[in-house]
């Protein structure tokens, strides 16, 4: 008679920037030892040619048409984009994000986000910041958040790409207003097109403002670890106990903050969603 499986509990837990046993035949056959070193040690990878150009062009056109963007020469993007199209569900299934998306924040990992952006000339650049944005300093050993901005056009200084703060992933915290001001250590992500862009949630990024005529489009694709994940999904009473119990009720059940608006992520909320996780 064959025996019962016992579950195999693990009762260590891997170091960051070591890659799992189960892990590292799969990292090793899409060549991506560089990488993992790499978002480990410095905060920041890029993975080159992720897909075909065709998918790159499909990519680009639909987040064109979701994101209101006039043709040519206009900004818009667009959020809940995994519910949107199926082009989306290929990009975050990509192999080699999801291998990097294990390595970076653990096996079970979860998808955050799925948004677009559309930068034309002039555009002004976003603020200085880390993703660990609703965690509060000092940040983690273990990295929690993971974003890959698929770069649907070529990333240059000049056409507005991301720039990270080399080094601003070591301090585990997020930078002050001078530091936002003066975004020490910047350097700008330069890759092709068909390229992703990858960070963990301590390094400090922005972007550079377009001076180039035409539009950058992006899609901004955020795995999380599955730690903060409820136990139990409130969702389909949220509305009733919010009734019956107010604006507490509201905050427990995830209704006072950014992060899950039925459009996505609601951004009249961001700040104080962000000034909740530091206090
Ligand atoms: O648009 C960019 O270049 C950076 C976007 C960004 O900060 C993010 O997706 O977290």
């Amino acid at each position: 008679m064959a025996e019962t499986a016992v579950p195999n509990v693990y009762h260590d837990t891997l170091p960051p920037g070591d890659i799992s046993d189960e892990l590292a035949p799969v990292i090793a056959e899409l060549g991506m030892e560089d990488n993992c070193r790499e978002i480990a040690e410095q905060g920041w990878t890029v993975i080159e040619n992720a897909a075909t150009p065709e998918f790159n062009d499909r990519l680009r056109a639909k987040i064109l048409e979701l994101s209101g963007a006039e043709p040519e020469t206009g900004g818009g993007g667009g959020n809940m984009l995994l519910a949107k199209d199926p082009v989306f569900a290929e990009a975050v299934l990509n192999p080699k994000l999801r291998a990097l998306a294990e390595f970076s924040v653990g096996r079970g990992f979860l998808i955050s986000q799925v948004a677009g952006s559309v930068r034309p000339k002039d555009s002004p650049a976003i603020g200085l910041h880390a993703d660990h944005n609703w965690c509060p300093a000092p940040f983690p050993d273990h990295n929690m958040l993971m974003t890959g901005c698929w770069v649907c056009d070529e990333y240059t200084k000049a056409g507005g790409s991301t720039l990270v703060c080399s080094g601003s992933n070591k301090l585990r915290r997020h930078p002050d207003a001078q530091e936002v001001e003066e975004k020490p250590e910047a350097i700008a992500i330069e890759c092709p097109a068909g390229s992703v862009a990858v960070w963990d949630g301590n390094i400090w990024h922005a972007n550079w403002p377009r001076t180039t005529e035409g539009q950058r489009v992006v899609c901004h694709i955020t795995y999380t670890r599955l730690m903060m994940r409820t136990v139990e999904d409130y969702r389909a009473h949220a509305d009733d106990l919010i009734a019956e119990h107010g604006e507490i009720m509201s905050q427990l059940l995830g209704r006072e903050d950014f992060l899950e608006g039925p459009n996505g992520a609601d951004y009249s909320k961001l700040i104080q969603t962000f000034n909740n996780a530091k206090r």
